[in-house]
């Protein structure tokens, strides 16, 4: 069965490949998604949304939930911010993989509270571009049960 899958980015991920290659690596945010999308092959179809305002995150949540099956969510910094993200993703019933580039349990503290674990069926983090393709992989042996 072919799997609809939402990727979906947060604030200055589209900076990726950019700037501070020695924190997020050189991939910039097309070459994830090129590479998501021979992970997942005959496997899943995806949609990539990127956006760097919240709101517009909220509305691609919700219109998940009735397009997609799951969610390969990077949520950037909103990760430690955003109640209101927290809110769409308990508020639609498919799963949400949190997905982070970079190990952000040895980074600043601040990074340390996300507020979007809890409702997420778990969380991929330090990886590199690779986290998405395990984040994604985890999404899809999920949704097979
Ligand atoms: O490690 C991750 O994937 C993060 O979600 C990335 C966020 C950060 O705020 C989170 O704590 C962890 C930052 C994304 C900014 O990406 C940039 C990429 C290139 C240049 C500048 C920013």
């Amino acid at each position: 069965m072919t799997r609809k899958i939402l990727i979906l980015n947060g604030p200055n991920l589209n900076l990726l490949g950019t700037r501070e290659p020695e924190v997020y690596g050189t991939a910039t945010l097309d070459d994830i998604v090129a590479g998501l999308v021979i992970t997942a092959g005959e496997r899943a179809e995806l949609r990539h949304v990127q956006s760097n305002n919240e709101g517009e995150l909220i509305e691609a949540i919700h219109q998940a939930r009735d397009t997609s099956d799951g969610i390969v969510f990077n949520p950037g910094a909103f990760t430690h911010t955003s109640i209101a993200l927290r809110d769409a993703v308990s508020g639609v019933e498919i799963p949400v993989v949190e997905t982070h580039l970079s190990n952000v349990h040895a980074r600043e503290e601040f990074r340390h509270t996300s507020y979007l674990t809890a409702v997420c069926v778990g969380v991929v983090a330090g990886f590199g571009a690779n986290s998405y393709t395990l984040a994604l992989e985890a999404l899809l042996a999920h949704l097979d049960g």
